[in-house]
Order: C-alpha cells, then structure tokens, then sequence
C-alpha cells in the first residue's frame, strides 16, 4: 500500500479521498488555492499546499503546481477526484512519466473513451450495442443528408471530442439538418478546438443508465450494477437512484455483463462508469464510458457495502480485487440528491456567500457527503455542489421517505439551494410511480409555471 498520496481536487470528493486513505492508514496530502484556504479539505488532511489563484486555470487545473506539490510533498500517488484533471491524458502521462501512479486508468484508455467516435467505433467493433449512426466522422452535409436518409428522422449530431451534452443538435428534416449540421461542427471548434462531428438516431426520452465497473490491474472486471441518472436538468444531474426503475434482474444481468466486455476492450483499469441510454422498449445503448470516480458513487455504495474509493486506492496500488462477481450483493434502494448553492427559482442562478444557517440531518440509513461547516464561505469560482444527500430504504419507497424526512430537516441559509427543488421531484407523481426520463425535470419545471400562471389569475 502506498504511504502518502496527493489529493488533486477541492471540495465534498477531495474530504471523500481523504476519508478514505484516512481509514486504509494512507497520509494524505490537499491541494488548494487561494480561495480555498478555509475549506475542510485543508483543514482535515495531513498536509496542504497552496498551488494557487482561485481561477481553476491557475490551481486545480495548473499541471505544473500539481506535480511541484506532488514531488515536495514526495506522494507516490495522485487522487485525481473528478472533473479538474480526472479524465485528462496528458496529466495521467506526466504523472507516469515522473513516477507517481495516476489512480485511475491508463493513459491510452482515457485517450480512447474520451474521444466520443472512436469509443463508439471500439464497442461497435467489439459487439457491443451502439446506437445505430454513422460509422464515423461526418465530414460534409452531403454525406450528413445521406445518413439522415438512412437512419431517419430525427437523428441527432455530436461533437466527437464532446461529452455531457455539449455540442449536440437535433434535426427532424433534410431542411433543418444542413443548418444543424453546420452549427454543431462551429460549436464543436469553439468549445473543444476540434470541429469533427459524427451522427446517430435521436431516441426520444430514453433514460440514463449507467454501470459502475472496477477493475485490477490483473485483468479482473466486475461491475456493482446500475444507477439511474435520468433526472437531469441541462446535463447537469440533479437525483440519482438505483436499483433502476426501469430495468429488471435479467436486464441487469445481461447490461452488467456488457459492461464488463465494453471496460476490457479498452483495457480498463480501476474504477469507471459505462453510461447506456435506454428506450422505450428497453433496449439499450452503450453511450460513453466515464473514466472517473463519479459524483454519484455513493449510491452504488450503500447498495453494495462496497468502499469505491478505497478499492480504487487498493487497485493503484497494485492489489487483486477481493470480491468476485457472485459476491456482489445489492441490498434496498438509494437516492442521491445534489444540493447545489443555486437558487431553483430563478433560473438556478450561482448563490455563492457565507453559510450562516447549518442544520444537516441525521437519523438511521442518512449520509451526506459535504465540505461545508457553519461559517463557511463559498466562494464563487467553481461548481455549484455543496453537498451531497444520500438515503438508503429498504425499496424504494422505504428510500424516498427517508429522503423526505431528511430533507424537510435540512437548512442552510441564507444562501440559495436545490433542496426545495428535491422536495417538488420527490412529490411528483411519476417520480413515485419510478416513470422517469430524461425530460422528467423539464416537464416537472413546465407545468409549475402553468400552474403558477393559473394560481396568479395569468
Ligand atoms: C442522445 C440522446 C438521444 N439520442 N443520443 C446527452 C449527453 C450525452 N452523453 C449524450 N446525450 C444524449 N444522447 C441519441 N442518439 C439523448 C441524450 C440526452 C441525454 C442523455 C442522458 C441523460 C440526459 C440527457 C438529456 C438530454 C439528451
């Protein structure tokens, strides 16, 4: 096992890490810029280095401050958390190429999931379902048109360096898809420097599916089943749950199993994420595979009474997996809401400040994940996430009312949360009947405002 590792994020993951190594008896080491040098990953690790200005650019995502941290602290590992530098190649090398282990995959499997075409391309020409769409790069609307023609309407367009959602376009006719096609290759240049696009059948309202992998260094994969992503707002995900409403055991079975073969064909190595849309008929898609410890981890936590982060550590480390397939039992129902310093009526606009109210709740079968602390102050440069509030029932309905009573015990003022939002989502008669989608949270915020215009005489 590893002496000392650096933790290479802020925030409720970077106090998740250091929980972690706390636990397998790992020093550990923040990192943290200027803007946070009152947050609780600072106060709560062994060590902490100051790597810079408050704008990630200068901090967080600054290369060099990070490795200087790395080699004065002397770590033999880097938690990369997610986001910042998490799916970055280039990061993974220079952490390889001096010495310190990246925990996390290879170099080359970052490279291969994170460009979106030749991931598809890979699973495709390992079998495993993709949706059906071009067999690459787009490189011109003739060509577009023709594969419009032969998929059919509506299809939808993506960045190939793209990912959550950015850059994608809908086209539901020849007229519409030349400009569609046009649009999604400029913002492809102007948001990630690389215009390629590919093409693929738009399914409406599928649902979010994604499956948890480990993996060894020793070419051992197993997967800790699903979580259900589908409520989203702007592919910002809002409430995560598992087991998921709309797949049985069989389907788990035979998209765990997918799972797997999609994380060996590029070589995986320890913790990631296979995301699969979901129609209307329950077929199913490989989507993109996240090579990160994900936001959402927890759920599949309680499910399973695995401690992801500290099997991703044990993993870098060069250790076998201790649990075989057949050992992986899931247990109840969890839900995981995401409180974010927005203000959910109006327009989720940033609510950054000082925390002058506190109350967290408490009680059998609650987490929370957070860094916040009375008196803490959030300062405006980053991710709106402040905490993180997860259940677990019996069922499902065990969970949710559990998450009803620990959110009506919830307080944090005087700033702006997403805490009443959970509240509406979690009374929404087709969340209770488990009928989501992708489009349940902008719905859910349509017929509010229709009702608010009724109620207010417009
Ligand atoms: C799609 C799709 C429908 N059809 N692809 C959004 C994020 C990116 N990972 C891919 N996304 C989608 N791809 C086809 N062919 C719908 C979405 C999508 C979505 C997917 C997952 C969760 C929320 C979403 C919200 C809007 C659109």
């Amino acid at each position: 096992m590893f002496h000392k590792i650096l933790i290479a994020n802020r925030g409720e993951i970077a106090v998740r890490v250091i929980r972690a190594c706390r636990e397998l008896g790992v020093k550990m080491v923040s990192v943290y810029s200027k803007a946070d040098r009152d947050s609780l990953h600072v106060k709560l690790a062994d060590e902490a280095i100051c790597i810079g200005e408050a704008p990630s650019g200068e901090s967080y995502l600054n290369i060099p401050a990070i490795i200087s941290a790395a080699e004065i602290a002397d770590v033999e590992a880097i938690h990369p958390g997610y986001g910042f530098l998490s799916e970055n190649t280039h990061f993974a090398e220079i952490c390889e190429s001096c010495q310190i282990k990246f925990i996390g995959p290879k170099p080359e499997s970052i490279r291969l999931a994170g460009d979106k075409a030749i991931a598809r391309a890979t699973m495709q020409k390992g079998g495993i379902p993709v949706i059906p769409g071009s067999k690459g790069v787009v490189g011109d609307q003739e060509e577009a048109l023709k594969i419009a023609k032969k998929f059919g309407y509506p299809v939808i367009i993506k960045a190939k360096a793209g990912g959550g959602g950015k850059g994608m376009k809908v086209a539901h006719n020849d007229g519409k898809l030349v400009n569609a096609f046009l649009t999604a290759q400029a913002e492809a240049e102007a948001a990630f420097g690389n215009r390629e696009v590919y093409i693929e059948k738009y399914i409406k309202e599928p649902r979010h599916v994604e499956f948890q992998i480990l993996a060894d260094e020793h070419g051992n994969i197993i997967h800790l089943g699903e979580r259900d992503c589908s409520i989203q707002r702007r592919h910002q995900k809002l409430l995560e749950e598992a087991p998921s409403t709309s797949i049985n055991q069989k389907l788990r079975r035979k998209m765990g199993e997918v799972a797997v073969k999609a994380a060996r064909l590029i070589r995986y190595e320890n913790a990631g994420t296979v995301e699969f849309l979901l129609d209307e008929d329950s077929n199913f898609y490989f989507m993109e595979m996240n090579t990160r410890l994900q936001v959402e981890h927890p759920v599949t936590e309680m499910l399973t009474g695995i401690d992801m982060v500290k099997e991703q550590i044990r993993i870098a480390a060069g250790e076998k997996l201790q649990i075989r397939q057949d050992e992986v039992k899931w247990e109840g129902a969890a839900i995981e809401c995401r409180i974010n310093a927005e203000d959910p009526d109006n327009n989720f606009l940033p609510s950054p400040g000082k925390i002058e109210t506190l109350l967290l709740p408490g009680g059998p079968h609650v987490r929370i994940d957070s860094h916040i602390y009375p008196g803490y102050v959030i300062p405006p440069y980053y991710d709106s996430m402040i905490a993180k509030l997860i259940v677990h029932g019996r069922d499902r309905n065990d969970a949710i009312g559990i998450m009803q009573r620990a959110l009506r015990e919830m307080e944090i003022g005087p700033i702006k949360t997403t805490i009443s939002l959970h509240q509406r989502i979690l009374n929404r008669p087709r969340f209770r009947q488990g009928k989501v989608t992708t489009q349940f949270i902008e719905s859910m915020l349509a017929s509010e405002e229709t009702q608010v215009g009724k109620k207010e005489g417009e």
